[in-house]
């Protein structure tokens, strides 16, 4: 009808055909405690008005680093629709409501882990284009949840419980340049460094992250099971 046709103008006017498409994926839709109560578009998921009346959707962090423990960034392509041209951390999605990568349906965390890591797995490849052979899914390692909200311009915003994973690879990389703008490795003072410089901008979840775990996890990078967490960290 008319008034849907609007509604579809008023969000997408001027971005992207295939980031438009990719609006129409399924995300998890979840209560406080992660437990899944439903699907979502990722275009419902990410509508400022529908977070601020509390829509809260699942999502993962990879923080790829190197055999020389540089870690991967990417800067977003200026086609992405939320965040655009920001740099972040290696990889970032969502888990999809299929079975696949739903994990339990009362929201059990090693299910729900299992979930996360085929999704990381199938987002790397996309975005990054890096093989599955790289990233085994059972070389992500779990290290904790957020729960985190933040605003991305005037329509847009994130409202995410996003399970953080570290992995150790050296994959031939080939981005996809609808979705990432370029990348780099970077060792722990060069990304300090990046942070001063006012002409570089930052994803809020990526800035989070490093301010509250990942300096500290950085020198610990081989033996991180002691900083595993089962518990949500409600960060709002
Ligand atoms: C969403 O990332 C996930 C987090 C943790 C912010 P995104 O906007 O890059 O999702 P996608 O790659 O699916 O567009
Ligand atoms: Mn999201």
């Amino acid at each position: 009808d008319k008034s849907n046709i609007d509604q579809e103008d008023k969000f997408f006017a001027g971005q992207d055909e295939e980031q438009i498409k990719l609006m129409a994926e399924n995300c998890i839709v979840l209560d406080y405690n992660d437990k899944p109560i439903g699907s979502g578009t990722k275009k419902l998921c990410h509508i400022k008005k529908n977070i601020d009346e509390g829509l809260l959707h699942r999502a993962f962090s990879v923080f790829l680093f190197n055999s020389k423990n540089e870690l991967l960034l990417q800067q977003r392509a200026t086609e992405k629709i939320t965040f655009a041209d920001q740099w972040t951390n290696t990889c970032c999605s969502h888990p999809l409501c299929v079975p696949s990568e739903l994990g339990s349906v009362d929201g059990e965390l090693e299910a729900s882990i299992k979930g996360a890591q085929v999704a990381a797995q199938r987002k790397l490849d996309h975005e990054l284009g890096i093989a599955a052979k790289y990233v085994p899914v059972d070389n992500f390692k779990f290290l904790t949840r957020i729960h985190y909200a933040a605003p991305s311009n005037g329509l847009w915003a994130e409202h995410e419980i996003d399970y953080i994973f570290i992995i150790k690879s050296d994959p031939v990389v080939d981005a996809n340049w609808n979705e990432v703008r370029d990348f780099k490795y970077v060792t722990k003072e060069k990304l300090k460094e990046m942070f001063e410089d006012e002409n570089l901008v930052f994803t809020p979840w990526f800035k989070l992250i490093c301010e509250s775990y990942l300096f500290k996890w950085w020198d610990q990078i081989d033996n991180l099971e002691k900083y595993k967490s089962t518990e949500i960290n409600h960060m709002l």
